[in-house]
């Protein structure tokens, strides 16, 4: 039985259910219409969705209302911004993993700001990503065990939709916890458990008081998963890559072996950091033989 519909959005997915938050403020336990599977769309945490109201507690979705933007891992849509969280040591930096991370995000048009945390480690990791990613991406450097960064972090995402990205372990929640003030409880349980480590395995929004809504999701462990559009869309996909290729004498340069290429020049030079052109060159060659494929 329908009591009445309601548009909301969905600030929970678990275990096949949908935590719908209506405008009013009410939540309701939903799951998706069949026909939504039908047409292959899956809903997401951040969705816009238009639900049936069954009772006091749950309700059904009936559809989606367009996105601005939606990904696969994390699952997530129509986010503001991606917070990218690496640890400056354990787990050490993986560059690789994070630079296809932010290809995905420059592919569905969505800034990124990485945020080095466990800046308490004093591990000699920050300085050198600083100087990688330091010129191309807001970046912040934060301890969510001191506290420290939070400000500058907050400044950087206030009101907006920010979705927390990045492997296991980094500190995703443990930076939601201390934004949101949910940090005291985190720790009893810890304390009562004796685990130091609560992975998270659902993507949820959180608010704060400064106006943003954060997104909570489970770490990856690798990412394969490629959303560049094509193998020459991808340069595009690197800022300052794209940046140096603007002098490129050939239109169709790969940024490879062509001779004269000034991506390569801006690679020697160092204006270019070399992981970064190396993930790009590997990142390339995959997408080739997608290309080659299909
Ligand atoms: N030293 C230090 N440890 C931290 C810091 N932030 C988080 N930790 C610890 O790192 C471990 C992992 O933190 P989480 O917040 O669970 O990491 P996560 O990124 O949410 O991990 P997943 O949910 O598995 O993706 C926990 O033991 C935290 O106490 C920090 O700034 N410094
Ligand atoms: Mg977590
Ligand atoms: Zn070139």
């Amino acid at each position: 039985m329908t009591l009445r519909t309601a548009d909301g959005v969905i600030r929970k997915a678990l275990a096949g259910f949908y935590f719908v938050r209506t405008g009013e403020g009410e939540e309701y336990m939903c799951r998706g219409r069949g026909i939504l599977r039908r047409e292959g769309l899956t809903p997401l945490v951040g969705d816009r969705v238009s639900i049936s109201v069954q009772d006091e507690e749950e309700g059904v979705i009936d559809g989606l209302y367009p996105r601005a933007n939606a990904f696969i891992r994390p699952p997530v849509a129509n986010v503001d911004v991606f917070v990218c969280v690496i640890a400056a040591a354990d787990p050490n930096p993986n560059p690789e993993i994070l630079d296809r991370f932010l290809v995905t995000a420059e592919a569905a048009d969505v800034p990124s700001v990485i945020c080095v945390n466990k800046m308490d480690l004093n591990a000699a990791g920050p300085e050198k990503l600083r100087a990688v990613y330091g010129g191309h991406y807001p970046m912040v450097m934060t301890s969510a065990a001191r506290g420290e960064g939070l400000d500058e972090l907050k400044g950087l995402i206030a009101g907006k939709a920010a979705a927390f990205a990045g492997p296991s372990g980094v500190g995703k929640s443990s930076l939601i916890g201390t934004l949101t003030g949910r940090d005291a409880e985190t720790g009893e349980i810890s304390k009562r458990t004796g685990r130091g480590k609560h992975t998270t395995r659902h993507v949820e929004i959180y608010d704060t008081d400064f106006g943003a809504r954060v997104f909570d999701t489970p770490g990856y462990t690798s990412f394969t998963v490629m959303t560049a559009d094509d193998a020459h869309g991808l340069a595009e996909c690197f800022p300052e890559i794209w940046a140096a290729a603007k002098g490129c004498r050939f239109d169709d340069c790969t940024h490879r072996e062509e001779p004269g290429c000034t991506v390569r020049v801006a690679v020697e030079s160092g204006k270019v950091a070399r992981s970064r052109y190396n993930s790009y060159v590997r990142m390339f060659a995959e997408l080739n033989e997608r290309d080659k494929r299909t």
